[in-house]
């Protein structure tokens, strides 16, 4: 009845089986099943050895304990009911009822609510705190207006994070069919988890705070790697600029109006009749000069590829599919055909390794040219003119050598293509850090691409819900994540954009774009007022790029969002537990953006410490609520005592020079400590050790401020040579101590 095994033990009972695997003393794996079936992993989990600490199994009359380091996990070895417990006995998270349920067509199990507060779950509308909600996983171009209710987007990430006063876990349900979640909308008893197939496959994720439970996840579903300089830079789109004159005029203007700009972005219409890896010869005729042009301007340039392809016998990448058996097939075997963009299409079935291999050769081939990202869209994956938006639920794809159905299949189809474009980015540039933008997803995505939001619209609802989408998504493994500015659909006015990038200069992935059809959106074409300000927030972003770069690094190393929710910095503080309408953008910024037209104040929760208004100097007594002023030209920013941000200067574009010179601004506050990392931005280098990594600390004391510099690693000899220092908010600073010795220039060279 009870086995251990290596990693755990197994319990047999009634014909059913109960696996646990211990992963790490605050991580353990919970597979039930009815079957003779082994557990599988979906794409989300990052294949590595785990080091499995040691645990202990003690087993009584009807219970089997295992122990580890922090967690109690006690299973019932007849109705396999568990309960995990802390270390000291107290219950964080139990069965409810008959626990896991097997049926035929779904699996699921109840939880006893004892949460306060669930958060995660992606990208979802509506508010942060996801308690007393239901909603299911399946990706879904939705083209009605998102809103509240909308229960289906793009991404799935079946993931969430309970927590209460005394505990806090997430439990990631690791299964790719449509799956589903209530939480506390049926009873406040009880919530539940399942999916309409597959297997009750879940991961019990224990942490002192949301921090750790996020650092842990991501332990499990890994973290992104350190994106290219240039992703982190201003971008613009449009559906879509066309012919190629028009594309250089915007770069240019880019220029003209000293407007930062990193990327471009060509929408469908560069393609020859929507066929994928195929150039307009009208519209594009000259491709290969524009793209030097662009390059010469200082402009990377992202395509957009689409996973349908053209059916059409004389389009090679049509007859390379058909040829070698790439596309999905339907149930009885056939090619299957579905309408998207290029009429009628095949999709190639990323699921296989050797379509993966094919498809990164188109991609590598295809950006040789002098295309520097990919733009992954309609890889839900959409399909026009059905009923249910996307192919037939029993079309067959290949995973592993074996068929599975597209119930399975159809929310991994788009990590598979991600890590299918990645590879193919790779092999062209191997020293080259790639760059993927997807609208679908799954959990784990962070290990191949950023995300953006989708279609949402020209609205203030939806420049409003876009915080708590990105922060929800930030906090289920995804830090590279934007919406996009002044909305998608729909005329965008003068205000709503100034509001909209006022906000979004402080997100982590910053494009504009806008649909077909809709008024221009640069920042130039809504009036000379949004010009400005547009230029003068993006400004504001180039600036802080060391600041945001640091906080990438951070995220590959830790996993922790970017863009986090107030409650991810001050859990103890339950006033942030449900705000939705501020944001952080890493652990010293605090941004509460105006989001309602006409309005020139905003209010304002600052959690409990000493803030500063991060462009007028103003202070503030953190725990409370403020009306702060915010005329059309400024957001409320708020900087956090003993916060030290590095900046540099504002450049065009990110390649346009070199830094010789970071300010480091210190805010008052009795101490801090910070530490900024440099590379070259753009090669995998670093992995050999060529970055350089410094620790700053201060400690304020009597009109003394003594500041340390350390080296903690130096192997990148092109970084900024001089480090300023900017003392903020001290009213009397009678010396100034650097490593030591006392300054009157507040100034370091690095050598
Ligand atoms: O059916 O490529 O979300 O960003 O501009 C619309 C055209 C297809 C949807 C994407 C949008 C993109 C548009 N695409």
């Amino acid at each position: 009845m009870l086995q251990r095994t290596v990693e755990g033990i197994v319990v047999r009972s009634e014909g059913k089986k109960l696996e646990l695997r211990v992963i790490t003393d605050k991580i353990v794996n919970i597979f039930v099943t009815d079957k003779e079936e082994k557990r599988r992993d979906t794409i989300a989990i990052e294949k590595k050895k785990y080091d499995i600490p040691d645990f202990n199994v003690e087993e009584s009359k009807d219970k089997v304990l295992v122990l580890t380091k922090d967690l109690k996990v006690e299973i019932d070895k007849k109705t396999f009911f568990i309960t995990f417990k802390d270390k000291d006995g107290d219950v964080i998270n139990e069965d409810y009822g008959e626990g896991v349920k097997l049926g035929d067509s779904e699996v699921r199990c109840y939880k006893k609510l004892r949460e306060d507060h669930f958060y995660g779950f992606g990208e979802k509308a509506g508010y942060l705190d996801k308690k007393g909600e239901k909603f299911e996983m399946w990706n879904t171009d939705e083209f009605m207006t998102h809103n509240q209710t909308t229960k289906l987007l793009y991404e799935s990430y079946p993931f969430f994070i309970g927590m209460n006063k005394k505990h806090t876990y997430g439990i990631f349900l690791d299964n790719s069919f449509r799956s589903f979640f209530n939480m506390g909308e049926e009873s406040e008893e009880y919530y539940y988890f399942g999916a309409y197939g597959g297997q009750m496959n879940y991961y019990f994720i224990y942490g002192n705070d949301i921090k750790e439970v996020v650092e842990n996840y991501t332990y499990l579903t890994g973290r992104i790697e350190l994106p290219p300089l240039w992703a982190l830079g201003n971008q613009q789109s449009r559906y879509s600029y066309t012919p190629q004159e028009k594309v250089l005029e915007v770069a240019k203007t880019f220029r003209e109006k000293d407007i930062p700009c990193d990327v471009i972005y060509l929408d469908i219409d560069y393609m020859e009749g929507y066929r994928v890896f195929t150039w307009n010869k009208d519209t594009f005729k000259n491709y290969k000069e524009m793209l030097k042009n662009l390059k010469s301007m200082g402009f990377k340039v992202v395509t957009i590829v689409d996973p349908g392809v053209k059916r059409d016998y004389e389009y090679f990448v049509y007859r390379e599919g058909i040829e070698n058996d790439y596309f999905v097939k339907d149930k009885y075997g056939i090619t299957y055909v579905g309408k998207v963009w290029p009429g009628e299409a095949c999709f190639p079935d990323f699921l296989q390794d050797k379509v993966r291999k094919w498809w990164g050769e188109k991609i590598a081939n295809f950006v040789r040219d002098g295309i520097d990202g990919i733009w992954n869209d309609m890889n839900e994956p959409a399909v026009f003119e059905t009923p249910t938006k996307t192919m037939p639920e029993d079309n067959i794809h290949i995973l592993d050598g074996e068929k599975i159905s597209h119930r399975e299949a159809h929310n991994v189809y788009a990590n598979y293509m991600a890590l299918a474009t990645k590879e193919g980015l790779l092999k062209e540039r191997t020293n080259e850090r790639p760059f993927i933008l997807t609208r679908a997803a799954f959990a784990g995505i962070q290990r191949y691409a950023a995300m953006w939001t989708g279609d949402n619209r020209s609205l203030y609802e939806h420049l409003l819900m876009m915080m708590p989408m990105l922060m929800n998504v930030g906090l289920s493994g995804q830090p590279f994540a934007g919406a996009d500015v002044g909305g998608f659909e729909g005329d965008c006015s003068e205000e709503l954009f100034i509001r909209w990038i006022e906000a979004a200069v402080f997100t982590p992935f910053l494009r504009v774009h806008s649909a077909i059809g809709t008024k221009d959106q640069e920042p130039w074409s809504l009036g000379k007022k949004a010009e400005d300000i547009a230029r003068k927030f993006i400004k504001i972003r180039y600036e802080l790029l060391p600041y945001i770069y640091d906080l990438f690094y951070e995220a590959s190393k830790k996993g922790y969002p970017v863009m986090r929710p107030l409650v991810f910095e001050y859990q103890e503080d339950e006033n942030t537990h449900k705000i939705y309408d501020e944001f952080m953008l890493g652990q010293n910024l605090l941004i509460a953006p105006v989001y309602l037209p006409s309005k020139d104040r905003g209010e304002v929760y600052l959690p409990s410490g000493i803030w500063y208004d991060y462009f007028m100097g103003e202070r503030y007594e953190g725990g409370n609520y403020y009306l702060v002023e915010a005329p059309i030209d400024t957001i409320p920013v708020f900087v956090k005592e003993g916060a030290i941000i590095v900046k540099q200067k504002p450049l065009s574009y990110v390649e346009e020079d070199r830094i010789e010179e970071k300010v480091v601004e210190i805010y008052r506050g009795n101490r801090g400590r910070y530490v900024h990392y440099e590379d070259d931005g753009k090669t995998f280098d670093y992995k050999k050790g060529v970055y350089n990594l410094f620790e700053i600390e201060f400690e304020y004391f009597d009109g003394e401020i003594d500041i340390k510099f350390d080296k903690v690693h130096f192997g990148y000899e092109d970084g900024a040579k001089k480090y300023r220092f900017v003392l903020k908010n001290f009213d009397e600073v009678k010396k100034v101590k650097i490593n030591g010795e006392e300054v009157e220039e507040y100034e370091i060279v690095v050598k």
